[in-house]
């Protein structure tokens, strides 16, 4: 794990370093803004265990860190710059987003209930930007909506918010400006604020995870997302990844584990867990009442909501961990596919085949074969089901990843200890024995499935009007009726 780089503010602003001994600094550098933190990949960082003020066990932002801070005359000061990032969405995709200080999103910020926060805001945008802390307590004036609270930060201009961290919780913060805009590239990060001494409601855990999740809509072969879209997301990420390229979440076996997100979608997410029940701890509201708690494996996260979710990791495995919505677990699904489930298609493909000569027919028996065979597409596009395990083709995408509860990792160790080793006689197997006879299903009369612009109930073997949507590199749309 690397440390994320110091970049230097052109115009001398990042002269006071936050790593220099204050005895080296004059005066002057001192009243300077706190250098620009800036972190260049999209890999799971170390936590970052606070250097100075209040002690904490930090989190694990997934695949994102931690901000540093530098702390002046006990206020904890952290730098901001809202610009234009690439951002890597998984292996093979990389997107130009909006986000902060190098990464979309941007770095989780971690503070104490009782801290004194000043928070620079630098923007580097194109177009005017503000922050709204998401969740907080704090003067009216400092909470983020452009117009409303303040002024517009202009792009090149800095702002400066400060406040109390009142109360503790999991929070986010994102532009209260041009949001639809400025959301849909990406601009927003998560924000934890620690307990300062022991709560009733906030149990200590050993592993302590957080994440935003995230929607874009970028069109196969581009790498902008498109801004207007105001529904009809097709990559759904956490933290500006998509499956295979969330890293998985690797606990020892009996660990409290605490998962914390925050949706800034435009949707709901029920998100799941396998082999474990967990209680929802908590919100953006604060710690749940213990009255308010029952065990789930599913919990729904509406848009613009918080949940906290916490359980014991007492059984040994690689179990999923997803949004329940099936198409949230799948990449660059197009829109208007039709579904051809039982549709005879070799004869269609033969005359598509004339037309375009990399056409091939999907869904005829189900879409699992997406997952290993791949067709044509633009380089800089996700496969829509992707990922193997060590049993094959895992065939998800998007919000997708697994939690790995190992009785050999040790403490505080976040790396990914590999596929675990099913134990003999624990895993499901084919049966080779003799089958009992059974009565078969009688043939179901031959019915066509709805297909966009059929109409006529004739053949059973080629439908007259399949719309059909074919993606060619370079992004060109042949349709087709
Ligand atoms: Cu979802």
């Amino acid at each position: 794990m690397t440390p994320p780089r110091r970049r230097f503010l052109a115009g001398g602003l990042g002269a006071a370093g936050l790593a220099v001994a204050a005895s080296t600094v004059s005066r002057a550098a001192l009243s300077a803004l706190p250098e620009p933190v800036l972190q260049e990949r999209p890999d799971t960082m170390a936590p970052l265990v606070p250097p100075t003020g209040r002690p904490y066990r930090p989190v694990v932002t997934l695949n994102g860190w931690t901000l540093p801070w530098r702390m002046r005359a006990g206020v904890k000061e952290f730098h901001l710059v809202a610009e234009p990032v690439l951002r890597e969405i998984a292996p093979g995709m990389t997107a130009r987003l909006w986000g902060y200080n190098g990464q979309s999103p941007g770095p989780t910020i971690e503070v104490v209930e009782g801290d004194r926060v000043r928070l620079f805001v630098t923007n580097r945008l194109p177009e005017p930007t503000t922050v709204h802390w998401h969740g907080q307590r704090l003067p009216n004036g400092m909470d983020g909506v452009a117009g409303l609270n303040q002024p517009h930060i202009p792009p090149g201009k800095t702002f400066v918010y400060e406040f109390e961290a009142r109360r503790p919780g999991s929070f986010m913060y994102h532009p209260h400006a041009d949001e639809m805009v400025q959301m849909a590239m990406g601009m927003m990060g998560f924000w934890v604020t620690h307990p300062r001494r022991p709560h009733p409601l906030i149990e200590p855990v050993e592993r302590d995870f957080c994440f935003l999740l995230i929607a874009y809509d970028v069109e196969p072969g581009a790498s902008v997302p498109k801004v207007t879209t105001m529904l009809d997301f097709n990559l759904w990420t956490w933290n500006s990844r998509a499956f295979p390229g969330i890293d998985s979440l690797n606990v020892r076996l009996g660990d409290r584990v605490r998962i914390r997100f925050g949706n800034l979608t435009m949707t709901n997410h029920p998100i799941h867990l396998h082999g474990h029940e967990f209680t929802v701890t908590g919100t953006d509201g604060g710690p749940t009442p213990r009255a308010g708690r029952w065990p789930e494996v599913t919990t729904d996260v509406a848009v613009g909501q918080m949940r906290q979710i916490e359980f014991v990791a007492d059984e040994e495995g690689d179990w999923a961990f997803h949004c329940h919505k099936s198409h949230h677990t799948m990449n660059a699904m197009g829109h208007r596919v039709s579904t051809l489930m039982g549709v005879e298609q070799r004869d269609l493909v033969e005359r598509i085949g004339r037309l375009i000569p990399d056409y091939m027919a999907m869904g005829q028996n189900g879409m699992a074969d997406m997952a290993e065979m791949e067709m044509p597409r633009p380089d800089i596009t996700l496969p829509m089901m992707t990922g193997t395990g060590p049993f094959g083709a895992v065939g998800m995408g998007g919000m997708f990843t697994t939690l790995k509860v190992r009785r050999d990792q040790r403490p505080g160790d976040h790396s990914d200890p590999g596929w675990i080793r099913q134990p003999p006689g624990t895993q499901a197997f084919e049966w080779t024995g003799a089958l009992p006879a059974s009565p078969v299903s009688p043939s179901p009369p031959a019915t066509r499935p709805a297909t966009a612009g059929a109409s006529a109930p004739s053949p059973p073997t080629l439908p007259d009007a399949v719309e059909l949507q074919v993606r060619k590199p370079g992004g060109a749309h042949l349709g087709h009726h």
